[in-house]
Formats: structure tokens, sequence, C-alpha cells
């Protein structure tokens, strides 16, 4: 397991911030996710070969906010 932190983009409250946090964590190889609104960033716990980084910048744009 690795932590990586990625700053987010288009995160306006706190709403944003618990949907963007279950959807991280709901993707395979997410350990644990935890989301803040100041700064906009996620800190992701995952397993790099399942959960690559770009896998996450996709759940993130899925979820509709941005991978800075
Ligand atoms: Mo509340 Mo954040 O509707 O987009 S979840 S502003």
């Amino acid at each position: 397991m690795e932590t990586i932190h990625i700053a987010i983009d288009g995160m306006t409250c706190q709403g944003c911030v618990n949907s963007l946090t279950r959807a991280l964590q709901a993707a395979p190889g997410v350990k644990s996710a935890t989301v803040t609104l100041v700064p906009a960033q996620a800190s992701i716990e995952h397993d790099p070969a399942t959960a690559p980084v770009d896998v996450l910048r996709a759940v993130i744009a899925d979820a509709g906010f941005e991978a800075r």
C-alpha cells in the first residue's frame, strides 16, 4: 500500500467531499481515502498494482471532479 495526495478541482461543498470520498473508497485497490475541502485534496491509501494513479484520476473524473 502507498499513500498519495492529489489536488482536486471542482469541489465546492461538504457534499462534494462526501461523494468523492465514497467514490474513491468504492474503487478496487483503494484501502482508504480522506478528502478535504480546504485544502482541496484527496489522500488515498492504495495498492498501486490494482489502483494505479491514472485509474484514481479516472475515478475522480467520473465522480465529477478533476485531479490536478
Ligand atoms: Mo452540494 Mo457540492 O449540491 O457540488 S455536493 S455543492
